[in-house]
């Protein structure tokens, strides 16, 4: 059957809107090197949990990779050149995390990317990231590339009014989604992510977004 000489080729791309495509299972080729690249990146550079300009902790645990890493205090929000925890520059952006990056904007559409940032996000099970804009980066005109490890998610995805209705895209290990254009500035958000043990990174959901921020 033609459907089952399909699935040779592996899950294919979805478009999701107009700028934003999913690409399943797209960083599971390379997720051992990922991983390596990413172990000194966490010992450099550990998760912590922001407070934001309100005063509360966030549940999301989070740090950067790149030139610029994002910051948040009781000021607001904010790229930086270094973390504030070391006072040092943020670790570098591992050359894997970025080819995979370039590679994954292509194949949607943004040609030319070169991320200078990757926020790097630690959830819980129970953990939730609460509907948001990305609007601190300099150039709305540049796409992001947001991979998911470990644990699924419920990604929701809305539309350019916090109340617009949102739609519920799961997110699983692997996945790379990238979006830009004319979605750049939608809101979205991850619900509680649901108990369980991940087979390689346990208990935990990790996403790395790169951007360019600067
Ligand atoms: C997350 N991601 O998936 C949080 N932002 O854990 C984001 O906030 C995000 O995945 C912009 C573009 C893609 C994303
Ligand atoms: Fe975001």
């Amino acid at each position: 059957m033609i459907q089952s000489d399909l699935d040779l080729f592996g899950p294919q791309p979805q478009r999701l809107a107009s700028h934003t495509v999913l690409l399943p299972g797209f960083a599971l080729a390379e997720l051992e090197a990922l991983l390596d690249a990413l172990r000194p990146v966490l010992r450099a550079a550990p998760f912590r949990h922001m407070r934001t300009p309100g005063g509360q902790q966030m549940a999301v645990a989070l740090t950067n990779c790149g030139a610029l890493g994002w910051v948040s205090d009781d000021h607001g929000y904010r790229y930086s050149a270094t973390d504030p925890l070391s006072g040092q520059p943020w670790p570098a952006l591992p050359p894997l995390l970025l080819a995979l990056a370039e590679r994954a904007a292509t194949l949607a559409g943004f040609a030319g990317f070169v991320p200078d940032a990757c926020l790097v996000n630690h959830y819980q099970p129970g953990t939730r990231l609460s509907l948001h804009q990305d609007r601190d980066e300099q150039d709305y005109g540049q796409p992001i590339v947001s991979i998911s490890l470990g644990l699924p998610a419920v990604f929701l995805f809305g539309g350019m009014q916090r109340a617009d209705r949102t739609r519920r895209i799961a997110l699983n290990h692997g996945d790379v989604l990238v979006w830009g254009g004319e979605d750049r500035l939608r809101f979205h958000g991850v619900l509680p992510i649901k108990p369980g043990v991940h087979p390689r990174l346990g208990e935990r959901r990790i996403n790395l977004t790169l951007r360019k921020a600067g």
